[in-house]
């Protein structure tokens, strides 16, 4: 029945932060970590820049193509929602997701530019719902220091110090702030106990929303 065909679904963990949060880095960790638990788990990211979609955003952020506002905003949720029904499919079939980036970072970036959060968020209704939301949390400046921003469109500290506050205003109960200024090994081992508990709750029956 319908209950029973969500029983023992996987997780859908999602990594949020600015542009040199440590993000992925931690979502690899992750991902390799459960894997040794004997878990089913993939590691996705978007933009997903190997669709046709992906690579327009991807000439898009490394400022090869200009695209309106509104546009680009529109496009990056057209590249989540082309992989709504694999996504859906791979956590009903018991597959965890550890995934870099999703509809919270749609919002903060293009919110950033002047766009209103309210539309920013109308394209994202209706994708499947994280079970977990880790935002790693650090400073528009300290981000920066870390250096490495690799140049792309969005990576400059006056505009992440945007994002950061968009960032703030949309957290929900599905988030966890992680102080993302700890170390590299102190963070994994957080996350590693956040994720464990939403995985089993998944498993025990936690049904997958929208
Ligand atoms: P990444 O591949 O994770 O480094 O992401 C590329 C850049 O795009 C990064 O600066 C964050 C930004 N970004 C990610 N998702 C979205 C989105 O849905 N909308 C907008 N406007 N920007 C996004
Ligand atoms: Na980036
Ligand atoms: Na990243």
């Amino acid at each position: 029945g319908a209950i029973a065909a969500d029983v023992r679904r996987g997780a859908l963990i999602v990594l949020e932060g600015l542009d040199r949060s440590g993000k992925s880095s931690q979502c690899s960790r992750l991902t390799s970590f459960l894997h040794t638990q004997g878990l089913s788990v993939e590691a996705w990211r978007f933009p997903d820049r190997s669709t046709a979609m992906g690579k327009m955003i991807s000439s898009y952020l490394s400022s090869q193509m200009d695209l309106d506002d509104a546009s680009i905003h529109l496009l990056f949720s057209a590249n989540r929602w082309e992989k709504r029904a694999l996504m859906e499919a791979k956590l009903r079939a018991g597959t965890t997701l550890v995934v870099d980036r999703y509809s919270y970072s749609g919002v903060a970036f293009s919110a950033a530019k002047g766009l209103d959060l309210d539309w920013c968020k109308a394209p994202e209704a209706g994708l499947p719902a994280p079970d977990l939301v880790l935002y790693l949390d650090i400073s528009a400046e300290a981000a920066a220091e870390r250096g490495g921003y690799g140049g792309e469109r969005y990576e400059k500290v006056e505009f992440q110090k945007k994002v950061e506050q968009n960032f703030k205003s949309l957290q929900d109960s599905t988030w966890q702030n992680i102080d993302a200024t700890q170390s590299i090994d102190t963070l994994e081992s957080m996350i590693r106990e956040a994720a464990l508990k939403v995985v089993n709750d998944c498993h025990s029956g936690r049904e997958l929303s929208h």
